[in-house]
């Protein structure tokens, strides 16, 4: 294979990178690693200009301009990570169901999916959705040689977050037919996620053997869910996700928001680095893991909006708790909202990696 991992430590490429260092609970004594949910995106005006004229997921299908989406914020604010850019229903859509985004709103189905019949009727995930992925495998490729010695992070959606929009139809507040579907039909349920696990699975397979160094798995909504409802109707189906890339040498990241509550579930699902939201400080987090366990996070999105002061001091003040982490890795608690101001981004890397 050509993975960049697989080449050896001396191939020059990002195996000496120290975010990747910390994503393995590596000690490094490198200045702090960071890269932000949702960088590339809506907050860059060189985003808007790229993406001009193409809805958002035709340009995750070309080749050319997801790799160039990839690395504007690499560019930009020198942040230590590439997150590829694409969305948690591409796969949906190369299996052929009728998704689309929509500006303002997010990922609207055009059926929703709420019965045994629904989901029977769900295209079969097989040689023709491997074919699908290669716009995405070439994307990979391009991204990987546009960030140079940057990693590049690949991701996929949880089950449990991509079959909510498929059972509500679009974005939902509470998620309440998704979780009444798990206690009403839980074969319905068990049958969708499966889908969807393999869905995702597949595409995080596709993005690590393409050249990607490390996997995020985002649950984003898995908090609606309490710790009972997770481990009965969930937990098995990111782990069957996660579990199509358990053989490869990547780290692999599993997010979720108001999730603090099930850092150990999503932990056992089988991940390596929990992703921590803002709800929480690390070193409470950390007292919830296993010795041992890296942490990704987890900056309030809300000190975007605040003064330099009041910004500095929280980064400060989550280089602190993450210090007992065996790795720690900067991020925000959440993406990056639309109306961040990009120099503000850039202001916080800079002043991250002068930190010690
Ligand atoms: O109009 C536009 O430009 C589209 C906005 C947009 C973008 C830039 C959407 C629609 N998705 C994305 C890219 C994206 N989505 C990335 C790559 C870019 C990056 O992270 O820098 C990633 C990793 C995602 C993942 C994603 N999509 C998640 C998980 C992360 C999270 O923020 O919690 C979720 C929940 C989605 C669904 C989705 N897609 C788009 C929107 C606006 C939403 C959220 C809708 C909602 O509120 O339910």
């Amino acid at each position: 294979s050509d993975h960049p991992f697989l080449r050896g430590a001396d191939a020059g490429g990002v195996a000496g990178s120290p975010l990747l260092a910390r994503l393995r609970g590596e000690a490094t004594d490198a200045p702090p690693s960071v890269w932000f949910m949702r960088q590339a995106g809506r907050s860059l005006p060189e985003y808007r200009a790229a993406r001009e004229g193409t809805t958002m997921l035709e340009a995750c299908v070309r080749p050319d301009l997801v790799a160039e989406i990839t690395a504007q914020p690499v560019r930009r604010h020198t942040v230590d990570a590439g997150i590829f850019f694409s969305d948690i229903v591409v796969p949906a859509l190369l299996a052929g169901v009728d998704v689309e985004i929509r500006p303002g709103v997010g990922p609207v189905f055009a059926r929703p999916v709420r019965t045994s019949a629904d989901v029977a009727a769900l295209p079969p995930v097989g040689d023709a959705f491997e074919a699908a992925l290669e716009p995405i495998r070439q994307a990979v490729r391009l991204s990987v040689g546009e960030l140079g010695t940057t990693p590049l992070i690949g991701f996929a959606g949880a089950p449990f977050t991509v079959a909510s929009y498929m059972v509500e139809g679009g974005p939902s507040r509470d998620h309440l037919r998704t979780r009444a579907l798990m206690r009403s039909e839980p074969e319905t349920w068990d049958r969708l996620a499966a889908w969807v696990a393999e869905l995702s699975g597949r595409f995080l397979r596709a993005q690590v053997l393409a050249g990607a160094s490390a996997v995020q798995l985002f649950d984003s909504w898995a908090g609606a869910l309490g710790a009972d409802m997770y481990r009965t109707h969930v937990q098995r189906h990111s782990a069957a996700a996660l579990a199509h890339v358990a053989d490869l040498p990547v780290p692999r990241i599993h997010f979720g928001v108001g999730a603090s509550h099930l850092l150990r579930p999503m932990l056992e699902a089988g991940a390596d680095v929990m992703g921590v939201d803002h709800r929480i400080r690390l070193d409470e987090a950390l007292a919830l893991l296993p010795e041992g366990t890296p942490v990704q996070g987890n900056i309030d999105p809300a000190v975007l909006f605040t003064s330099e002061q009041a910004r500095f001091a929280e980064a400060r003040a989550v280089l602190a708790a993450g210090a007992g982490a065996s790795g720690h890795v900067v991020n925000l608690g959440h993406g990056v909202p639309p109306d961040a101001d990009p120099q503000v981004l850039t202001d916080l890397v800079a002043f991250l990696h002068a930190q010690r």
